[in-house]
């Protein structure tokens, strides 16, 4: 089964893989494979616009797809940048640039709590679609550190750690990251696929 990985960001697509290449019988592809349209962005919460990136792409393709929508909510900004977040000091996206505005904002404000979301949906050819989340809890740091991950992860701390995303390994952001736990309950789903599929 060929599954299409529905994002044109580098840094996901390293970590889905991550996550489901251990999976026998499945096929990964990537935009670069398989290619498609950006779809504009346009919902208000991450389901919706992940639903909208499923659909777009599986109705621009006819593949399987798994889209994903995510991003950084913080408490003393009331939740910005939230479903702005790939975009948030303007367009296109400058991860760099992101980065220094959160720094900005956050200059003189001791509450740094803050989560990463990740809202990923499953859709299959014939149009079933699974939706899973999954949630980071931790902090924004004071200054970048690191040079792993990707966007906000030089300024992410996640609970029970004191190294930001960028300076912790790979393989343990890939065990408690937001998309490990949204996209990890999906395996099994797309196991039981597999299997259903094999038995035909
Ligand atoms: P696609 O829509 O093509 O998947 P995108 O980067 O535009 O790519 P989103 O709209 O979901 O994806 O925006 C996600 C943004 O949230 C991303 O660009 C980062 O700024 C931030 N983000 C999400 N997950 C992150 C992570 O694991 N580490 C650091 N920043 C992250």
């Amino acid at each position: 089964m060929i599954l299409l990985l529905g994002t044109g960001n580098p840094g996901k697509i390293r970590e889905l893989r991550a996550i489901l290449e251990p999976i026998p019988g499945l096929q990964l592809a990537t935009r670069d494979d398989t290619p498609f349209p950006d779809i504009p962005e346009v919902g208000s919460t991450f389901a919706e616009n992940a639903i909208l990136k499923a659909r777009g792409i599986a109705s621009a393709t006819g593949v399987a797809v798994l889209a994903e929508d995510s991003g950084l909510c913080v408490r003393a900004l009331r939740g910005a940048p939230g479903v702005r977040s790939a975009r948030y000091a303007g367009s296109p996206t400058d991860h760099r640039a992101n980065t220094e505005r959160l720094l900005r904002e956050l200059t003189g404000v001791t509450d740094r709590a803050a989560r990463f979301v990740s809202v990923a949906v499953l859709r299959f050819e014939d149009g079933r679609e699974v939706l899973r989340a999954g949630v980071l809890a931790g902090r924004i740091a004071r200054r970048p550190t690191g040079s792993g991950g990707f966007g906000y992860d030089p300024v992410f701390v996640p609970d029970g750690f004191t190294q930001t995303l960028a300076e912790l390994p790979p393989e343990t952001k890939n065990e408690l990251s937001h998309r490990v736990r949204a996209v990890n309950p999906l395996r099994g789903v797309l196991r039981q696929e597999l299997d259903a599929r094999a038995s035909r």
